[in-house]
């Protein structure tokens, strides 16, 4: 029973980071502002609902199928198109916000022992969705922290 509440509940705990980081933030110069790994604060928001779209694709294809061979993207790439390079984030907040909705229900409502269904990632073999949901409650937090420090670095509260 742990188990299955707490993935989601951290889950959630590291989008509310994120969001109370941004929520902050003195906007345009702020946007512009480079992370370390030098994206600009508004690519990273774009990151995250990128990748977040992707790992909740690859969450339900794990749900329905047996052990799916999923599709690595370059996120790198991603990152650059011009969406990402100059969209406003306010789209994707609202998507990020939208889609954990949705994934977080989705968590909520599943047996312990789906937890352990997987998908095959060519590069990392077996990823079963209660690592897989760990290391997504970790990447919010983990680009929260980039744009919390940026701003406390640059003194913009
Ligand atoms: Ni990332």
């Amino acid at each position: 029973m742990l188990k299955r509440f707490k993935a989601p509940l951290q889950f959630c705990t590291g989008i509310v980071h994120f969001f109370e980081a941004f929520r902050k933030a003195k906007y345009s110069s702020f946007m512009a502002a480079s992370c370390p790994g030098g994206w600009t604060v508004r690519q990273v928001v774009h990151h995250v609902a990128d990748s977040h779209m992707n790992a909740y694709v690859r969450f339900r294809l794990a749900l329905t199928e047996d052990d799916p061979l999923i599709k690595p993207y370059n996120q790198a790439a991603w990152a650059e198109l011009a969406d990402a390079r100059t969209g406003p984030v306010e789209t994707s907040l609202s998507l990020i916000d939208s889609l954990h909705a949705r994934w977080v229900a989705l968590a909520g409502s599943l047996p312990d022992a789906a937890f352990s269904r997987a998908f095959l990632h060519p590069e990392r073999g077996r990823v079963p969705l209660d690592a897989n949901l760990a290391m997504y409650a970790w990447h919010g937090r983990h680009h929260a922290a980039h744009i919390t420090g940026l701003r406390e670095r640059m003194g913009w509260k």
